[in-house]
């Protein structure tokens, strides 16, 4: 796979495309990042965004994981005491996971968002920016009526975020691609050069297949599932063979495949009885999406066979769990 590919497979959006397209043309040593407000247990949002920057160090990239600790503060996720402990077990499960231990700089946003001239800066970003137009920012995020001072504040910071980690990427969910779009508008304004951003796809509620499942709503897969977790949530998911149902719905174990299995794996294997036509193996997710949409694979044996593969990507990090909690 060529590094524009591995750049942008499976993403959502580039921004811009031919950006992006420069940075593949030499990715070797350039850097890019992704934020996380620090949580205790790792869950599929986080494994998403996580399997690009895997992408990215395959490309040859270096990848920095923002603990963001301070934003973290500003949203209120507790005291900054607890935040900084699941910080430290968000990064172990991060490793667990596959990210390369020498090819990613691990950073505490308190590291460098607390210096003089960072606040400086952003006392300088608070005077260019409207409070109207910091709040659009955050309406994914965080956004409504009842927005705090903090808010506002919170991407600010994150556009400076990526001059201060000195990037040529920024890598996100879709719903950061609002903060990014700030960035891209305000970093000038500083006289700071714009940069890239990719946004991986948000995924839908796997038991609905509805909208769009955060963090916070809907069932979702965490690095705490055992084995008999995994089987019962995946058992239960909305799996139409179809890989586009009706309206706004989609089939959420067709892109568990897409974005969670396939980049992981270089072949996925359904194991089916003889009478039931032997195993499959598939090397690519579309082989696999089409033969559940002709009805050659059964959702059941689909299931079965991510819950599996699901189990395999977090053994580690549910091992490493274990260890950090006993
Ligand atoms: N806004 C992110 C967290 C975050 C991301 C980046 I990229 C930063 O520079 C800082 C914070 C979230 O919603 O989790």
């Amino acid at each position: 796979m060529d590094a524009y590919e591995l750049l942008t497979r499976n993403v959502e959006e580039a921004v811009t495309d031919e950006e992006v397209r420069d940075l593949a043309a030499e990715p070797e040593g350039k850097r890019a990042y992704v934020g996380y407000e620090p949580s205790g247990v790792l869950h599929l949002g986080h494994l998403l965004t996580a399997n690009k920057l895997i992408d990215l160090q395959e490309a040859g990239m270096e990848v920095v994981v923002l603990l963001a600790d301070v934003h973290a503060y500003l949203n209120e996720k507790g005291s900054f005491e607890e935040i900084r402990a699941t910080a430290e077990q968000m990064k172990a499960q991060f490793l667990a996971y596959g990210l390369e231990e020498d090819q990613t700089e691990f950073v505490y946003g308190s590291e460098f968002q607390l210096e003089e001239e960072y606040t400086l800066d952003l006392h300088h970003l608070e005077r260019e920016t409207t409070m109207n137009r910091a709040q659009r920012a955050m309406a994914e995020i965080q956004g409504d009526e009842t927005a705090k001072v903090s808010h506002l504040v919170y991407p600010l910071m994150q556009t400076l975020d990526i001059e201060y980690l000195d990037l040529d990427l920024a890598v996100g969910g879709l719903d950061q691609r609002k903060v990014h779009m700030l960035a891209r508008e305000k970093l000038p304004e500083l006289e700071y050069d714009v940069r890239p951003a990719i946004h991986t796809p948000i995924v839908a509620d796997l038991t609905s297949g509805e909208g769009k499942m955060s963090s916070s709503e809907g069932i979702t897969i965490s690095m705490e599932d055992s084995t008999e977790d995994l089987e019962e949530k995946v058992n239960s998911a909305f799996c139409p063979p179809t890989r586009d149902p009706e309206g706004d719905l989609e089939n959420p174990v067709l892109e568990l495949f897409e974005y969670h299995v396939f980049p992981r794996f270089d072949e996925v294997v359904v194991e089916r009885p003889e009478k039931y036509g032997g195993d499959l193996t598939y090397e690519a997710y579309e082989d696999l999406a089409a033969d559940l949409e002709s009805g050659e694979l059964h959702p059941a044996d689909a299931k079965g066979t991510l819950a599996a593969a699901l189990d395999e990507l977090i053994a580690p990090g549910r091992e490493t769990l274990r260890e950090l909690r006993s």
